[in-house]
């Protein structure tokens, strides 16, 4: 293992996957279990930025936060930004109640990576996909019903959603920036 940073969140199961999708690169990653205020805002790239700044100022650490969003096409990219609202109000079932034949969804993943005050760096990337008709399989948030392309069955269904999914590509981009940055600084 090259190197070890936080990843700060209140969702297990994301702090789960990026572990193992950065164990790949050779980072290991720590757990800083927080609940971190989510502010109102257009795009995942401010609130990422915001809950990076927020998370540096109680960990001291090198630090990364992700934001995530499910951007629903019929639904003018509905929830987005308030995913974590909608799953906790309405849930995947609330979702599926409000979609008919117009199925096309985004999965959009943030990192935003931040070892001193004010400075953060961002990571996009998102994957395509479609809404199930139907919960499909179990695990976690909307991996029942979120089927990404080329796939027919939903993240919760995949073998492989850690080598295919929003945020494995996301963290890879930031794997291969913060390895490089590693290097040059003799690390
Ligand atoms: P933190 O902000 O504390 O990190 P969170 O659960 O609020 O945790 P996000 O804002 O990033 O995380 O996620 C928005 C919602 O999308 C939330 O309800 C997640 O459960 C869900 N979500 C994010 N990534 C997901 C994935 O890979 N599969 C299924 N659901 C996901």
């Amino acid at each position: 293992m090259l190197s070890s940073l936080y990843f700060a969140s209140s969702n297990q199961n994301k702090f789960e996957e990026a572990k193992s999708i950065l164990s790949e690169f050779g980072i290991s990653l720590k757990f800083f279990k927080c609940s971190l205020e989510e502010i109102q805002a257009d795009t995942l790239e401010e609130i990422a930025q915001y809950k990076a700044n927020l998370a540096y100022r109680l960990c001291s650490k090198p630090v990364i936060v992700e934001d995530a969003g499910l951007f629903i096409t019929a639904l003018k990219g509905f929830p987005g930004p308030y995913s974590s609202f909608v799953f906790d109000t309405i849930g995947n079932k609330g979702i599926l109640k409000m979609l008919s034949k117009q199925r096309r969804a985004l999965f959009q993943s943030v990192i935003a990576y931040c070892e001193r005050k004010q400075d953060v760096m961002l990571f996009e990337a998102s994957v395509q996909g479609k809404i199930s008709k139907k919960l499909q399989g179990k695990r976690w948030g909307y991996d029942p019903i979120f089927i990404p392309e080329g796939q027919t069955v939903t993240y919760s269904q995949l073998k492989n959603k850690n080598k295919v999914s929003h945020r494995y590509l996301a963290l890879r981009k930031f794997a291969n920036w913060y390895l490089h940055k590693q290097i040059s600084s003799g690390r």
